[in-house]
């Protein structure tokens, strides 16, 4: 993977061979999804290159979502994406839904607090302009993989202390009779850039899904306003239909 031919010996640009050389090393197997790629550093030593070089070849393949690269651990093969089904007619937790899979759901907290509401939560939650609101933003993962990023809103009646939600927010719900019965989901397209995208691992421009939930207490009251952006590559939703009539 890590000889590279010359400038002067008539060799292709050093990043484009690099490049080509670890595609085709994933391609044929020789390194498979989940495999560690060697340090930025060890890899301009081994093909005696610049760091700058190993870097401009290694962000390119992030981008086109052949490598990813998580903080802190390194850069990696993608991990091979196995769709999920999920039914559009059960109201669910992202942790029971993994569950039900025999996959492990873990999150990442991107943010846990109270904080003065915006205009969209005042109307959905039905806040007075003088309440607060209770908000918990996770990168959902299924195994090592991540999924979902949710930002979830809610009342501080149904949420008094975001501080104390654990690995699932349904079952702190739980606790004090809130669980939603009832919600209302809206999907879209979006096309994920930026923070988000690094996130989810998904190269720049990735389709991917927004899901608004309005979640309901059997009383009618709203409990839930979540945002989510799901993996465009890792869902299905399916729904089943009947004879409108
Ligand atoms: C689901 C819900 C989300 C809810 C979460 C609770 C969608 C699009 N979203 O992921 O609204 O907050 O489950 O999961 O389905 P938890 O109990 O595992 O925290």
């Amino acid at each position: 993977i890590f000889s590279l031919v010359k400038a002067s010996e008539g060799g292709a640009p050093l990043y484009l061979q690099l490049k080509k050389n670890i595609e085709d090393a994933v391609q044929r197997g020789v390194i498979g999804p989940g495999d560690a790629l060697p340090s930025e550093r060890d890899i301009a030593i081994k093909a005696d290159i610049s760091r700058v070089t190993v870097r401009k070849a290694v962000q390119d393949l992030v981008k086109s979502g052949i490598l990813v690269q998580r903080h802190g651990s390194g850069t990696f093969v993608a991990p091979r994406m196995e769709r999920v089904e999920q039914s559009l007619s059960r109201l669910t937790s992202f942790t029971d839904d993994m569950a039900r899979r025999g996959m492990s759901a873990s999150s990442v907290w991107l943010d846990k607090g109270i904080y003065p509401p915006s205009p969209d939560e005042i109307m959905i939650l039905g806040l007075s302009a003088k309440e607060l609101v209770a908000r918990v933003s996770r990168l959902r993962i299924a195994n090592e993989t991540p999924m979902a990023i949710e930002r979830a809103s809610l009342s501080l009646a149904a949420l008094p202390d975001p501080e104390a939600v654990g690995s699932s927010l349904y079952s702190t719900l739980d606790k004090t009779g809130s669980r939603p019965a009832r919600a209302v989901q809206r999907i879209s397209a979006v096309n994920l850039v930026g923070a988000d995208a690094r996130l989810l691992e998904v190269p720049e421009g990735s389709a991917c899904l927004h899901i608004e939930r309005i979640s309901y207490l059997a009383s009618g009251k709203v409990i839930e306003f979540t945002r989510s952006i799901y993996r465009g590559d890792a869902y299905d939703f399916v729904a089943e239909l009947r004879l409108a009539g």
